[in-house]
């Protein structure tokens, strides 16, 4: 990842805490939340992409690994929402959590696709971005960093597909009914 893309992060994920906190009143009832998932390895994700890429103590994943197994299989198991599919009500808030050492977005995508890290979207077999996963068109990206979580969403019912636009293979289905 580039100095720019860490740099937008770090900007985007400023803007995201802020809305987050201004715009979630009223919702007392429990909140469903979405696991966003990584092991990645600190000395070694920090080392390949720079300082302050992976804050976790998850662990157990170095980046040669990670790029090996996305290589192979088009994606990194450790790096993925759970559930995969979440079934809410009409009224019910749900949103992602990041319990991972990277930093990851929940993004409402129309279809699935690629994120804007070219090197993950053709790794992965993504090679088309998703148009909601451009950081500068799309203020509503949801960046959480590690120990965060989005803002709280509630949809109107039908299926409706969240990823991460960074891991382009981290998704779930909200199903609202
Ligand atoms: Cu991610």
């Amino acid at each position: 990842m580039s100095r720019r893309i860490l740099l937008k992060l770090a900007v985007a994920g400023c803007l995201s805490v802020g809305l987050a906190v201004a715009g979630t009143v009223g919702f007392a009832a429990s909140i469903r939340t979405v696991d966003m998932n990584d092991q990645c390895d600190p000395a070694t994700f920090n080392a390949a992409i720079g300082p302050g890429t992976c804050i976790g103590n998850n662990g157990g994943v170095s980046f040669d690994t990670f790029i090996a197994e996305l290589s192979r299989t088009e994606h990194a198991g450790a790096w993925h929402f759970a559930p995969g599919v979440v079934q809410v009500l009409d009224d019910e808030a749900f949103q992602g959590r990041n319990t991972g050492g990277e930093f990851h977005t929940f993004t409402e995508v129309d279809e699935f696709g690629g994120g804007f890290v070219p090197l993950l979207n053709l790794l992965s077999g993504n090679p088309e971005p998703a148009p909601e996963c451009d950081p500068a068109a799309n203020p509503e990206i949801n960046f959480v960093p590690p120990g965060g979580v989005s803002d709280p969403k509630v949809e109107k019912p039908g299926v409706h597909h969240y990823q991460c636009c960074i891991h382009p293979w981290m998704r779930t289905d909200v199903i609202v009914r």
